[in-house]
C-alpha cells in the first residue's frame, strides 16, 4: 500500500503539472464579455420578447349588443354563447404561431367572464351553461393544455359599478385581481387599459364621472399586490406607461421605425396627453427598459360585429403588420374577437391560415445558415466573439468588437448568387441596447450596392429590402452604436 502510495504521487503531480501549466490558450485569451449598456431586460422581459407574438381576446356582452364600448346597464341575460369552445379558439391561434393570449377578463362596461364573488354582474347570471360556465377557466385551461401563456386584460374603468370613481371601487378592482391571479394564474402579462372616464350607467347613477387618472387608481399599491399573489413567475404589466411593457402610441399595428426599449418613466403616466410619438420610438436615454407592444385588432373593432365579416384585414395586411411590429424589434398583440357562437368566426381564420402560410414561405430558408462570415474586427480576436457566432443559428453567442470600438463592418458569403428578399439582424439586449444606425448592401457587378438601412436593431430587426437582389454576398455596416455592438444573428431570405 506505502509503496503504491509513493509512486502514484509524483505520476499525479506530474499530470496535474501538465494539464495545469499548458491551458487552453483559447479561454486565457478570451476577453471578458462587454459591460452592460444599462437598462437592461429582466428575465421575464427577455422571455416576452422571445414570444414575438401574441394573441389579444376581446369577448363580453359586446358580442352580443354590437357595442364597442358597452354602457353598464346590459343585462346578463344576453351573454349566450351557444357553442363557444375556447380549444377551438386557442387551438386557431397557436396554428397561427402566438405564443400567448390576453383574455378581456372585463371590459369597460364591468361584465365579468368568471363568477367573481364580489359581484353579480357575471356569467354566474348568465344563461351561458346555466350559470355554471366560467370562460376565464376555460381559456387559461386550454391555454395550458396546448403550451400557451395566458394574460389578463382587467378594464380599470367600470361603467358598471355604482361606486366607481369612490375608494371602495379602488378596493373592488383590487379584490378582482386577487381572485383571478389566485384562481387562473400563472398570468404572464396584465393588461392595463388607458380609457378611462366619461358617461355610463354606474349602478343607475347615468352619469357623466371622471377621476384623476395620475392617482385614484393607487398603481403602486395595486402592483405590488398582484406581484405579492403571484412571486413567480413574474407578472409583466402593461399599460400606457409601462412599468414594465409600453403601449407603441397607436392601435394601427406599427412600431417605431426607430424603436428604443429604454423610455424614462417619468416622462410617462397613463393618460398623458401627446406622447404618443415618444411611446413610439422611445428615447435613446431612456433610464428604464419598458418595450413597446404593437396591439391592433384583426377587424375594424376590437369586438365581434357580423357587420365586419367582410372586413377582416387581408394576409397581406397582416404580413406588413408584422413587418412593422415584430420586424421592428416590438412584439404584436394581435386581437381576434370571437363571435356570438363563441367560436373564431370562418373568415378570421381563413385569413390567419394565410397569413401563417406568406409567414413559413418568407422566412422558409436561412441562406445564411452556417454561411461564412467575416468581419473587419472582433472583440480580442477572439473565436468567442467572432464573425462566425453570427450564422450559427445559436441566439445565445454574438460577434462583437472591442471596448470603444463602435462599428463594424460584417460580410456574409451566401456561397452562390441568390435572390435575397429579407436581412434579419437580432442584437444581443442582455447586455442592453446599443445600435443606432445600420445599412445592409449587396455585392453586385464587382460593387457594393446599398439595399437597406435603418436606425435600432434591437431584439429583432427585418429588413425588407426595396426589390428583391441577386447577389452571393451581403455586407452589414453597423455605422454607430451606444458602444461595441453586440449582434447574435444574421439570416437572409
Ligand atoms: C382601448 C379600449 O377602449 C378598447 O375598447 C380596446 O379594449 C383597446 C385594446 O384598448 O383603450
Amino acid at each position: 500500500m506505502e509503496l503504491k502510495k509513493q509512486t502514484l504521487l509524483p505520476t499525479i503531480l506530474f499530470l496535474w503539472s501538465v494539464f495545469s501549466c499548458s491551458p487552453n490558450k483559447q479561454v486565457e485569451n478570451t476577453p471578458p464579455a462587454p459591460e452592460p449598456v444599462f437598462p437592461v431586460p429582466s428575465e421575464a422581459q427577455l422571455d416576452w420578447h422571445e414570444m414575438e407574438m401574441n394573441a389579444f381576446i376581446h369577448f363580453t356582452t359586446n358580442t352580443f349588443t354590437d357595442l364597442e364600448w358597452g354602457y353598464g346597464d346590459e343585462s346578463p341575460d344576453i351573454f349566450n354563447p351557444s357553442q363557444l369552445d375556447a380549444d377551438q379558439w386557442v387551438t386557431t391561434l397557436k396554428e397561427a404561431g402566438f405564443k400567448g393570449v390576453i383574455l378581456t377578463v372585463k371590459h369597460h362596461d364591468g361584465f365579468c367572464l368568471w363568477p367573481s364573488k364580489y359581484t353579480e354582474h357575471s356569467v354566474k347570471n348568465s344563461p351561458y351553461k346555466n350559470g355554471q360556465g366560467d370562460v376565464v377557466k376555460e381559456v387559461a385551461e386550454a391555454c395550458r393544455q396546448h403550451g400557451l401563456k395566458f394574460g389578463i386584460y382587467l378594464s380599470p374603468w367600470d361603467r358598471n359599478r355604482a361606486d366607481y370613481g369612490q375608494a371602495s371601487y379602488v378596493a373592488y378592482y383590487r379584490n378582482q385581481l386577487k381572485e383571478l391571479f389566485s384562481t387562473y394564474g400563472p398570468v404572464f402579462e396584465m393588461w392595463f387599459d388607458g380609457a378611462n372616464g366619461g358617461d355610463g350607467y354606474y349602478g343607475g347613477a347615468r352619469e357623466e364621472r371622471k377621476i384623476d387618472r395620475s392617482s385614484y387608481y393607487g398603481w403602486p399599491v395595486t402592483l405590488d399586490l398582484v406581484r405579492a399573489t403571484q412571486p413567480q413567475p413574474a407578472v409583466l404589466f402593461f399599460s400606457d406607461a409601462g412599468p414594465d411593457i409600453r403601449w407603441c402610441g397607436n392601435e394601427a399595428g406599427v412600431g417605431g421605425e426607430t424603436n428604443w426599449n429604454t423610455i424614462s418613466s417619468d416622462t410617462l403616466y397613463a393618460g398623458k396627453a401627446g406622447i404618443e410619438k415618444l411611446l413610439n420610438t422611445g428615447s435613446e436615454n431612456g433610464a428604464q427598459w419598458i418595450p413597446a407592444e404593437v396591439n391592433t385588432s384583426i377587424r375594424p373593432g376590437w369586438f365581434y360585429h357580423a357587420r365586419e365579416d367582410s372586413l377582416v384585414k387581408s394576409p397581406e395586411k397582416l404580413f406588413e403588420i408584422y413587418l412593422a411590429s415584430v420586424g421592428r424589434g416590438s412584439s404584436l398583440l394581435l386581437n381576434i374577437p370571437p363571435d356570438r357562437r363563441g367560436l373564431i368566426h370562418e373568415a378570421d381564420i381563413a385569413t390567419l391560415k394565410a397569413w401563417r402560410s406568406m409567414l413559413d414561405e418568407a422566412f422558409k430558408t436561412n441562406l445564411a445558415e452556417n454561411a461564412v462570415a467575416t468581419a473587419d474586427s472582433y472583440r480580442g480576436n477572439s473565436a468567442a466573439y467572432a464573425p462566425s457566432q453570427l450564422t450559427d443559428g445559436d441566439e445565445d453567442t454574438y460577434w462583437t468588437t472591442d471596448d470603444g470600438v463602435k462599428s463594424g463592418s460584417i460580410e456574409i458569403q451566401l456561397g452562390k448568387v441568390q435572390t435575397v428578399k429579407y436581412v434579419v439582424l437580432q442584437e444581443y439586449i442582455r447586455l442592453g441596447q446599443r445600435v443606432k444606425s445600420f445599412s445592409v448592401e449587396a455585392w453586385k457587378n464587382q460593387a457594393w450596392v446599398p439595399v437597406a438601412a435603418a436606425s435600432t436593431l434591437g431584439y429583432k430587426r427585418i429588413l425588407k429590402l426595396n426589390e428583391p437582389v441577386e447577389t452571393d454576398k451581403i455586407r452589414i455596416r453597423i455605422k454607430d452604436a451606444k458602444a461595441s455592438p453586440l449582434i447574435s444573428q444574421v439570416a437572409v431570405y
